[in-house]
């Protein structure tokens, strides 16, 4: 039976969408958040997990009555089955936007790609440095060479453990090694993880969630590591920058291009493009005063931490967006892309643009792009847009006032520098303000948005509470685009909402309280200063030691499964507002969390009220303190209200 609809102010938190879903109801638009409410209730056998398609002697469904599938399957191998596969899909698809970076960058350094260029050649010698490579003396496309080389053998070494795990704390790596849990090439353990699932192969729960766990450690450690570092090296290491986010960024007198997607080489073709002084003739001959490009989802993360390129939202909003009438086209690679979008823009004059094999969509017009010929590719379609700027309709056009001013840019090294300046560039200050106990521990709050929550609504609670509560904040993905279109991605959020301690810091140092470090394969940036922070000192040996928490409140694709597993894995505790499709095995729950948690110092947990989450990440940040003793000296006094108040 279909649900009742919800109200908008029910179904999303910020105005400019509220303002669009009325928009989208007075225009009959058909949108994901009418879709899920027809879709009505959840299939419960899907919902916990005991739904077996494997094979065709089914589906099965495990029930009181029926314990077992056709071939004996009981709830624990499905279950668990089920969630490996998961697993697999969102590392698969982290890893092949790698692997399409390295590829594109080994042909940079080959000379064979004459519209990329190594911007970064710093940050070239920093990463080679880590796998060894020898930079003094060599030409940057040597070095580049060298390092495409080994970061493809990453994907395809077949018994030699990824070499990108060298880049976690010893202790945390060891532990990997000791739980057999160490990844071969990404590619292997992908296909490896296929055949294990295979009808008939692999039944032990157990052996089939310790897979789970490997597989997204190739993911977190290995294929996003590697995007991560490629697109540092080829478009530059992220910077802290000013910008803006939520609808309101679309500009009515210009041509408005959304790019879509994750892949950054296209999108930064595009941002660079839209300069071109011939671009913009053609924009004023066609009437328009220019060309605004925006980005929506991760690919949004890509250019907005390297290029300032504004955000136009997060997942929910990419039907919304076409709907305000003023976006003349939609440029989509991988990923997070509604099949929807098509559909949306047949109302509007939008086009939508499909720009890669493995992405195709009925209705979209495709667009293969020329990776040889990358930057005419980029203005050709900018042309296509301005083209369609005579087809916009302005009785159909409404722009929400509302945008949200924004720096992001924390990557690892721009946090370093902000902590220590130049020459004693370090993570020394945040370690000794979390020793000191004015910053209490850090937060990773991470993941998209789910139709069946209020978006943004359960991270900006979060967020806005730990910060109160003195925790440092680190976001990626939709959900720092949630605390753009909040207000809290400015120092001056810091003045406003948090706690004296945390204030002190972000004053002093000139951050604001939650950091934006990027897109979602950028979480590895989150492991990264997890692991600055175990090196710096006096904050534990290991990962699982330091007052550290992730949480994914809004979370719905399988790469946020696969997040999960590799932070669960590295030793941080994961709260889910959203849970897992694994509620029909027990075994299987206690594996992800009591268990997970005894083996590699964090586990799983399922919370679906915000504050009861704020309650529960407060408490492992403490007792995280408590085992490290650095609750000693400070006794809490320092941090009391009353205490303060008596001062
Ligand atoms: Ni992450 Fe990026 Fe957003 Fe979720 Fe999708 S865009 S890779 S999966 S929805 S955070």
């Amino acid at each position: 039976m279909a649900k009742e609809a919800r109200k908008p102010e029910e179904l999303v938190s910020d105005p400019a969408s509220v303002e669009m879903i009325i928009k989208s109801q007075n225009d009959c638009i058909e949108t994901c958040f009418t879709r899920a409410d027809a879709q009505g209730a959840s299939c419960k056998f899907g919902t916990q997990g005991v739904c077996c398609k494997i094979c065709h002697m089914g589906p099965c469904r495990i029930t009181p009555k029926s314990p077992r599938g056709a071939c004996g399957a009981d709830a624990d191998t499905i279950v668990a089955r089920n969630f490996l596969r998961e697993v697999v899909g969102g590392t698969a698809a982290h890893s092949d936007h790698g692997r399409h970076l390295v590829l594109r960058f080994k042909k940079i350094a080959e000379g064979k790609e004459p519209d990329y260029k190594i911007t970064d050649v710093k940050a070239l010698h920093r990463i080679a440095g880590k796998y060894g490579i020898k930079t003094q003396g060599r030409e940057v496309n040597d070095i580049a060479l060298e390092l495409a080389n080994i970061f493809i053998s990453e994907f395809t070494s077949q018994e030699e453990a990824l070499k990108t795990l060298d880049q976690a704390p010893e202790k945390t790596h060891a532990v990997w090694k000791n739980e057999k849990i160490e990844p071969f090439g990404i590619d292997r353990m992908v296909v490896e993880s296929m055949h294990r699932t295979h009808m008939g192969v692999d039944h032990d729960y157990r052996n089939l969630l310790d897979m789970a766990f490997r597989t997204s450690l190739a993911d977190g450690w290995g294929g996003s590591q590697i995007a991560t570092q490629i697109s540092d090296i080829m478009f530059g290491t992220p910077e802290p920058i000013r910008s803006n986010a939520n609808l309101g960024v679309l500009e009515e007198k210009k041509v408005n291009i959304i790019v879509h997607g994750h892949e950054p080489a296209l999108s930064e073709m595009l941002a660079a493009a839209v300069y071109d002084p011939e671009i913009k003739e053609y924009a004023k001959s066609a009437g328009a005063e220019g060309v605004n490009l925006a980005g929506l989802c991760c690919t949004a993360n890509e250019i907005l931490m390297r290029r300032g390129i504004s955000v136009a939202g997060n997942f929910l909003q990419q039907e919304l967006a076409i709907i305000t009438g003023a976006v003349e086209m939609m440029v989509v690679d991988v990923q997070c892309v509604m099949p929807s979008l098509p559909e949306v823009a047949k109302s509007y004059h939008t086009k939508i643009v499909s720009t890669t094999d493995i992405a195709k969509t009925i209705g979209a017009i495709h667009m293969e792009f020329d990776e040889d010929h990358a930057y005419d590719s980029a203005k050709n379609l900018i042309k296509m847009a301005i083209d369609n700027f005579k087809n916009r309709d302005p009785k159909k056009v409404q722009i929400p006032k509302f945008k949200q001013p924004l720096i992001a840019g924390f990557s690892v090294e721009a946090i370093r520098y902000m902590l220590g300046g130049e020459f004693r560039a370090s993570f020394r200050p945040l370690n000794d303000a979390i020793i000191q106990g004015r910053i209490r521990g850090v937060c990773g709050i991470v993941g998209c948005n789910n139709i069946k929550t209020k978006t943004d609504s359960y991270i900006n609670t979060i967020t806005k509470e730990l910060i109160k509560r003195n925790v440092l904040i680190l976001k990626t993905g939709c959900a720092a685009q949630a605390s753009a279109k909040a207000g809290q991605l400015t120092p001056e959020a810091a003045l406003e909402g948090a706690g004296q301690g945390l204030r002190e810091v972000c004053e002093t140092v000139g951050i604001p309280p939650v950091l934006h470090m990027g897109s979602c394969v950028d979480n590895t940036r989150i492991l990264e200063a997890a692991t600055e922070i175990v090196y710096e000192g006096g904050l534990g040996d290991c990962i699982a030691k330091v007052p550290a928490v992730g949480v994914a409140p809004e979370w719905m694709s399988e790469k946020a499964v696969a997040i999960g597993c590799y932070f669960v894995a590295s030793g941080v505790d994961v709260i889910l507002g959203q849970p897992f499709h694994i509620s029909g095995s027990e075994n299987v729950t206690n594996y992800l969390g009591d268990e997970a948690r005894k083996r590699f110092g964090g586990g799983f947990i399922y919370i679906p009220d915000p504050m009861e989450a704020v309650e529960k990440i407060m408490s492992l940040i403490e007792d995280a303190r408590e085992k490290l003793g650095i609750n000693k000296k400070t006794e809490r006094k320092l941090l009391d209200m009353k205490d303060r108040r008596a001062i």
